[in-house]
């Protein structure tokens, strides 16, 4: 998913065109408001990135828009999506990409039933399972209402013997940061997988569409190799919209996996996004005046959508 997407989401594709008319064509993208939020894969990652500075001044005024959408059926300009804006920040070149948090694992929803996810995801991040086990059974006590502790989890006894002593929770957590109160979750812990989780949302399933490796292969029956076709299709082809493009992705004959039990992977994700978004942007480093092919990260801003308003719930920087 960071794999540096450059399409341009608010693409103009007459500025592909060729006709070196720039003017013109920024012109026409302003006119054409269709093509607002549309995803286009038209080969515009080989747009330079003063291309795309030229660009970006042609979609503010469709950006500017965001708050007043809404009343027909145009694409929601907030909706979840994998190709990202493109805007000029301090002069500098970033993609901006709105992502589903329903591609995380909510911390608030891991259980005696899914806690196996959790573990996989913190082995993915190279924890080992005796510690991963620790983890995982405390942020359920962490959780839960009971004072009774799972066999390698944690309450209020634990924490309260500890030099600076606190009690266990039991509630929801309201942050990510939270998780560093939990037992065995060492600041080296949390950096591993901060980005893989959420306390926002209700739902449990994890969103196929916005879902990076790490959260994929800790899914039931998804290993490296289905994880990869899936992330591939997505790059290639845009989200997935149903669960028969789905099936068509895992019966594919390139596969070396065969007989992938689609109905159980369905038990455990969804193509449906959430109220609640990430916003966060990848731009490009200018060096002398010239754009570098470095990358940098700047702020996660996690949005809770409504109809009539948004909500910054969290910023984050990168
Ligand atoms: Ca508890």
């Amino acid at each position: 998913m960071e794999g540096g997407i450059t399409t341009n989401r608010n693409d103009n594709q007459d500025d592909i065109d060729g006709d070196g008319n720039l003017d013109d064509d920024l012109v026409a993208g302003e006119e054409d408001e269709s093509k607002t939020g549309t995803s286009t894969a038209t080969g515009t990652s080989t747009a330079t990135n003063e291309d795309k500075r030229k660009d970006t001044e042609g979609q503010k005024e469709n950006l500017s828009g965001i708050e007043d959408e809404g009343e027909d059926d145009k694409e929601d300009p907030w909706a979840p999506n994998t190709d990202p804006y493109v805007l000029l920040i301090d002069d500098i070149v970033c993609d901006v990409y709105i992502e589903d948090e329903g591609g995380k694992v909510n911390l608030n929803t891991v259980s005696d039933e899914s806690k196996d996810m959790f573990i996989d995801l913190l082995i993915s991040k190279g924890i080992e399972e005796e510690d991963a086990d620790v983890i995982t059974d405390s942020i359920i006590d962490w959780t839960d209402k009971d004072d009774w502790h799972h066999i390698n989890g944690a309450e209020s006894p634990y924490y309260e013997s500890l030099p600076e002593p606190y009690e266990a929770k039991n509630a929801k957590f309201d942050s990510i940061e939270e998780l560093r109160l939990v037992k065995g979750v060492s600041s080296e812990v949390y950096e591993s997988i901060r980005l893989f989780i959420t306390v926002f949302g209700e739902g449990d399933k994890i969103n196929l569409n916005f879902a990076d490796k790490e959260v994929l292969t800790s899914i039931p029956e998804i290993n490296d190799e289905i994880a990869d076709a899936i992330l591939e299709h997505i790059e290639k082809h845009g989200q997935i919209n149903s669960e028969e493009e789905l099936k068509v992705i895992l019966s594919s004959p390139g596969l070396k996996t065969k007989d992938i039990p689609i109905k159980e992977i369905l038990e455990f994700i969804t193509l449906e996004t959430q109220d609640t978004v990430t916003v966060r942007s990848v731009c490009a480093l200018s060096v002398d005046g010239k754009d570098s092919d470095e990358k940098f990260h700047q702020y996660r801003i996690i949005v809770e959508i409504n109809d009539d308003s948004k909500r910054i719930l969290a910023v984050y920087a990168d």
